[in-house]
């Protein structure tokens, strides 16, 4: 609208000297806060018209709004259109060698590589010449962790920046006996030594290429697999494509919790190969054992085939032969019909419509983005924080800070668990632990308009492991971006006349949000960091994808969802683990609870009637056996971590509040199973003593290892330390049972499957610090007392950038048609 007064005014007043239309001046107004664009002038024409002609304009154009147009038609005689070119919005990239936080960068990964391979005392096989699984090898290069000490001091100013080293996973089969060996090697920039960390089982050990190659070629030996396969389910699992015709069978691989029987074991359902498999189901297990170390000693120990468990695939095929197994043939689910695989598709072919359509709502930053990202730094007018990506989980947020003060050390998402419940094999036993995928590599390109807003900034993430040990960039992997909620982050409007008063006072909700997406096998999961303008900041998860199914049985009624006529959805439980270092003005914290309860009293001015009310009392916790926090809604908590020393002008400690509508009862009884894996999952939160060797509470074996977890969180707490004045740490698990409905097909919906919790300032701040943005608005009736006055004042913030531009029209497929390079290569 500025620029409409600019035209008004011209009109009236004639041409200014050095006119301010036009790319000269914006040039000057973009700073580096701000996105490149490209302004796109349309002057009006009615610069030289008389001003009756202007207003004719304008009632013409309202007149049109209400009729016909949107809004946006209307406003398109406004100048300027602001355009973001999606595919290069990325951060600045800096080579700045002195970031202690910078990504490790391909050339890093290939000089650790370099000085492992040329040193043959670490006997390690050169990818190339890597055929089988069972020789030594590198697993994954990483930014080793420095201490935390170290880095405060380090981004303090008082210390120089610690060492950048690496944390190499390397497999040694060879070794007696077999291990996952971690080295820590350094520095990067010229690697010349490599100190032994942590030793893990290899028995345990990642899932690894070779290692899945190894299994689908052992798979094929077994030729009459494929026979059965194609006689009763009408697919197979090698040879199924012909004449063109594809019918195949895929398998969806379970690991085996070493809880059940020690050894290396994985389920492997099979399902047919169509979009999307895991709603196809067949029933028909096969339980791989995976002990040796040699592939071609592995064997199908078990088959449950049709409701029943067999022996070995021999004992199977020699009593279905022999005509003892009464097979129910299943169909290859044809297109079309009921529960095909069309009517399924995430693809719903558009209608031909001649009538064109509105698009849905836009968001867009009128004066482009008000954040900076240099780096792995983001930096805005309120918020600061730099993260790192790693790959068992992913990106982890460090040195947060609000103004200027740090708040968080560390906040980041550790482990992705999911326990199945069913009445087959597979199901009763099913529990996922997500890292042991990687999460990091499980970080897809985001989709601009959908994933994310189109303005946001898009990052890449760097990642080496398994097939792309000399690092990948997963591009677009991470969005940042404002979003304006629709929400006000508070409002209130009194209308009073005579007493309160007439006045309205508010400010939008437009939080800082920091989203990545992970793509695990068949579920998606949205995770996002949340910054509000007055201190609050919110961990979130979204889920959506596809649910696991089985084929439907009367025993598994009182475990599945029956969501279609050949699949049942089973019962489970998602649980997320957080880490929240939170450090409330320095390291020297405390943690209190305080609990609401309930006090009788009676009511004198009542005839002493009996009367409940509700009361508070804080506990410090003293030790970390007593701030481990167990499921219950009996006593209403506060859970606050503060400062004795720091007080507010009212004198009390500053603290931030960690608060969930998340926290779910896990109900599994401790050591039972793969349970052993997530002791963390057994406190909706607990409390403890921040220490280097306690870095993470799960690991990328925790899928196999619970006969002895390699990270045991339970035992984070046994030596039961004192935590009254210490470094704290938040642990936090969130979750909820999911029972699948006939809704959860194709995919499931984001909305209603939502998990949070958030770090509240309590006391933090004197007031709330929101009321310094400059974004709120009040106004009030100049006169209270006066019911006739209509006079209103107003307090507007009015030096915000002129060059307000207009949503540039995103076309998604624009992005499409450049998005190969993001979907359909390899990273
Ligand atoms: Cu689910």
């Amino acid at each position: 609208m500025e620029d409409m007064k600019e035209e008004i005014t011209e009109f009236m007043e004639g041409p200014a000297e050095n006119s301010s239309h036009g790319s000269p001046k914006r040039e000057t107004l973009t700073s580096e806060w701000n996105t490149r664009r490209t302004p796109v002038t349309r002057k009006c024409l009615f610069a030289s018209i008389a001003l009756n002609a202007v207003l004719s304009v304008l009632l013409i154009c309202l007149v049109i709004l209400f009729i016909h147009f949107s809004w946006y038609t209307c406003l398109s005689i406004t100048p300027e259109v602001c355009l973001v070119d999606q595919l290069q919005s990325k951060a600045d990239d800096t080579d700045d060698d002195n970031d202690i936080f910078k990504q490790i960068s391909r050339h890093e990964i290939q000089s650790i590589l370099h000085y492992l391979f040329e040193n043959k005392s670490f006997q390690l096989s050169h990818p190339e010449s890597l055929s089988h699984f069972s020789q030594n090898s590198i697993y994954a290069v990483e930014l080793a962790g420095s201490r935390k000490q170290d880095v405060l001091d380090y981004i303090s100013g008082n210390a120089p920046m610690p060492e950048r080293e690496a944390k190499v996973t390397v497999f040694y089969p060879l070794k007696e006996p077999p291990i996952v060996q971690h080295l820590i090697v350094g520095p990067l920039s010229k690697p010349a030594k490599a100190i032994q960390d942590t030793a893990i089982p290899y028995k345990v050990r990642q899932v690894s290429y070779p290692e899945l190659w190894s299994l689908y070629k052992r798979l094929s030996d077994y030729k009459e697999l494929d026979e059965i396969l194609m006689e009763n389910f009408g697919a197979a699992m090698f040879n199924c494509i012909k004449n063109g015709t594809k019918k195949c069978v895929t398998i969806h691989k379970t690991p085996l919790s070493s809880a059940y029987t020690g050894e290396r074991k994985m389920w492997l359902s099979l399902y047919y190969d169509i979009e999307y498999y895991t709603l196809h189901p067949i029933d028909m297990f096969l339980l791989m054992n995976m002990n040796s170390l040699n592939s071609s000693d592995w064997f199908v120990e078990t088959v449950w085939y049709q409701g029943q468990l067999y022996g070995t695939f021999q004992e199977f095929i020699t009593l279905l032969r022999g005509g003892k197994i009464t097979s129910l043939h299943q169909r290859f689910p044809e297109s079309g019909q009921g529960s095909s695989s069309l009517a399924r598709s995430l693809w719903k072919p558009k209608p031909k419509s001649k009538t064109p359509r509105k698009r849905p709502p836009l968001q867009f930053e009128p004066n482009g983005h008000r954040y900076m990202i240099k780096g792995e730094l983001l930096q805005s007018e309120i918020w600061h924080f730099r993260w790192k990506i790693n790959l068992s989980n992913g990106p982890r947020l460090i040195d947060i800070r609000f103004k200027g003060e740090k708040i968080i050390y560390e906040l980041s998402l550790q482990e992705i668990a999911v326990i199945y419940t069913g009445h087959n094999p597979v199901f009763a036993t099913a529990g996922l632990a997500d890292s042991s995928e990687g999460l990091g590599i499980r970080m897809g390109s985001l989709v601009p308009g959908v994933d994310c807003p189109s303005h946001a900034s898009f990052l890449d993430a760097q990642i080496s492991s398994g097939d792309f040990l000399e690092g990948a960039n997963y591009l677009n992997s991470i969005c940042v971006f404002e979003l304006n909620t629709g929400l006000p982050l508070r409002r209130h409007y009194c209308n009073s006349p005579g007493h309160a008063g007439v006045f309205y006072g508010g400010l939008q909700s437009t939080p800082l949000v920091f989203r990545t997406i992970f793509a695990i096998g068949n579920y998606d999961y949205i995770l996002d960091y949340v910054f509000y303008e007055n201190g609050v900041i919110e961990a979130r998860i979204h889920q959506s994808g596809y649910v696991l199914t089985s084929f439907p049985t009367e025993q598994e009624a009182i475990y599945t969802m029956n969501i279609s006529e050949n699949a049942a959805g089973h019962l489970h439980l998602h649980l997320f683990h957080f880490k929240a270092d939170i450090d409330v003005m320095g390291t020297e914290n405390r943690y209190a609870v305080y609990e609401v309860s309930l006090q009788n009293a009676s009511l004198q001015w009542a005839s002493n009637k009996a009367h409940s009310k509700f009361k508070y009392n804080s506990h410090l916790k003293r030790t970390e056996r007593e701030a481990a926090f167990k499921f219950s809604f009996d006593t209403p908590k506060q859970h606050v971590i503060f400062s004795e020393r720091h007080r507010n002008i009212f004198g009390q400690p500053r603290g931030y509040r960690i608060s969930s509508n998340s926290w779910a009862n896990k109900l599994l009884p401790e050591n039972n199973g793969f349970e052993k894996s997530i002791s963390w999952a057994r406190y909706q939160l607990a409390i403890t003593k921040q220490k280097d060797n306690e870095q993470t509470s799960s690991s990328m074996n925790a899928i196999f290892d619970a006969a002895e977890p390699v990270v045991d969180f339970e035992g984070f707490l046994a030596d039961d330390e004192n935590i009254v004045d210490k470094d704290l740490v938040a642990w936090i698990t969130i979750g909820d049972y999911h029972l699948p409905t006939s809704e959860d097909v194709p995919n499931v919906a984001t909305a209603g499957k939502s998990l949070s919790f958030t770090l509240s300032p309590f006391n933090y701040f004197s007031s709330d610090p929101s009321m310094e943005s400059l974004d709120g608005i009040y106004m009030a009736k100049e006169d209270s007392l006066d019911s006739s006055s209509e006079l209103i004042k107003f307090d507007l913030y009015d030096n915000y950038e002129e060059n307000v531009c207009l949503p540039e029209n995103f076309q998604i497929k624009e992005f499409v048609g450049n998005g190969s390079k993001l979907f359909m290569q390899a990273p």
